[in-house]
């Protein structure tokens, strides 16, 4: 089994190395509509943010038209990027999140 190290990931000792599993960036996207507390209350819910650290995060994106908000495994960041979407359409919120690959 080979990786991208130099070795190629190959047995050492006798012990079979895992690569690290490859990281997704989950990204929220600004829009016109979405109300400052909800971005803020997402920020705190889905990524275990302050009150003060959600704030800050809600206004890079309000001003600069997105941020990261957490980098997580490939099946760990869609379930949030589901989870956030739905929950935003829910309450009829037209807010954006995506994932890209790290
Ligand atoms: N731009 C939105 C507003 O002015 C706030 C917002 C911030 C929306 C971050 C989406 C993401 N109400």
């Amino acid at each position: 089994i080979r990786n991208g190290k130099p070795d190629g990931g190959v047995l050492e000792k006798g012990k079979a190395k895992l690569s690290p599993p490859p990281l997704y960036k989950v990204i929220l996207i600004n829009d016109d509509f979405t109300p400052m507390d909800f971005v803020v209350a997402i920020l705190k819910n889905f990524f275990s943010m302050s009150e003060e650290r959600a704030t800050q995060v809600m206004l890079k994106i309000h001003h600069e038209g997105s941020s990261v908000c957490g980098v997580y495994p490939n099946d760990i960041a869609a379930t949030k990027v589901q989870q956030i979407n739905e929950f935003s359409r829910q309450h009829q919120h037209p807010l954006m999140c995506v994932m890209d690959k790290e």
